[in-house]
């Protein structure tokens, strides 16, 4: 069975998300959010609890974890979640879970992830061809077509780190994942996960620039991270913009969300560890943190 005192491969959080859509046909759905370079799915789970007014659209909340994929902790953390909105006894996560119209994602860089897990541990990147080169993958958070490569990324397809792509979008895990996020109608909130700089992050990632309701993003955002403190007392950095607390970079799901959706709520929570590692018996530590980060945020 599946447990959050271990680590799992892709195919294992796929089941699970299976599994969870079998137990709960009512409140939850298989979503398909894109597919990658060697032909897996980007599999999520949407969680939409039956209003008594079906006519009603809740506002739409997605949650991006694994876009980098050593960063295991995220999709850990994110399946935690998923169990504590659908089992949990406490009213104000049952109230979180039924308010918004849920779209999950774990994984959405299955094949980097399925990579680290199996033969490279810190890999971060997808696993696609370079074209013109012998190298292999590009970074799946520069690959965004907003100021594509501007900042913090780069050309190079052998760059273990940030190379941005071939061109904005160049990997299929972005360009269907962008797809499928700019088809949903009602889109309120985009939270993207990452680790382990202990940080909360608001748009721009790119340059100075500050969105029109900085001010509200930082106040809520700080409310989070008071939320998260109290389960553990883990301090976390910001929220503040990248450029503040981190270093620019351009092609981030996060600003093309932004700026090209103009989706009002978007938060880049990066998480715990050392050098990506955090020990699997501790998992539930941060996925009970995360979860009072998002009763803190909404
Ligand atoms: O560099 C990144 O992509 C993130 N840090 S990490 O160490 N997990 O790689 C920060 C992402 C900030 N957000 C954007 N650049 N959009
Ligand atoms: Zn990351």
């Amino acid at each position: 069975g599946f447990s959050w005192t271990a680590y799992y491969d892709v195919d294992d959080i796929y089941r699970y998300l299976r599994n969870v859509s079998d137990w709960w046909p009512d409140l939850t759905e298989l979503v398909v959010g894109g597919k990658s370079y060697e032909g897996r799915q980007i599999l999520g789970l949407r969680i939409n609890t039956p209003s008594q007014n079906k006519s009603d659209n809740k506002p739409v909340v997605f949650i991006e974890s694994g876009i980098h994929a050593r960063e295991w902790i995220t999709p850990a953390t994110t399946t935690y979640f998923i169990n504590q909105l659908l089992t949990s006894d406490n009213p104000n996560i049952r109230s979180l879970r039924d308010q918004f119209d849920w779209h999950i994602f774990p994984t959405v860089n299955p094949d980097g992830y399925h990579y680290s897990m199996t033969w490279d541990r810190m890999w971060r990147k997808t696993r696609s061809k370079s074209p013109g080169s012998l190298c292999f993958g590009a970074d799946p958070n520069r690959n965004w077509d907003y100021n594509w490569l501007q900042h913090g990324a780069t050309s190079d397809p052998c760059n273990y780190q940030t190379y941005g792509g071939s061109k904005p979008f160049s990997e299929v895990e972005t360009k269907t994942l962008s797809e499928y996020v700019a088809s949903l109608e009602n889109l309120l909130a985009y939270v993207a996960f990452h680790s382990d700089a202990q940080i909360l992050l608001v748009p721009y990632s790119d340059s100075e620039e500050h969105t029109d309701n900085y001010d509200d993003l930082i106040k809520i955002g700080k409310t989070s991270l008071e939320y998260g403190k109290k389960v553990n007392g883990e301090e976390y950095g910001g929220p503040a913009t990248a450029a503040e607390i981190l270093y620019k970079a351009s092609g981030g799901s996060m600003d093309w969300v932004r700026a090209k959706l103009g989706t009002p709520i978007v938060y880049t929570y990066e998480l715990r560890g050392t050098y990506f590692h955090w020990p699997e018996h501790r998992i539930p530590e941060q996925g009970d943190e995360v979860t009072q980060m998002m009763l803190g945020l909404f």
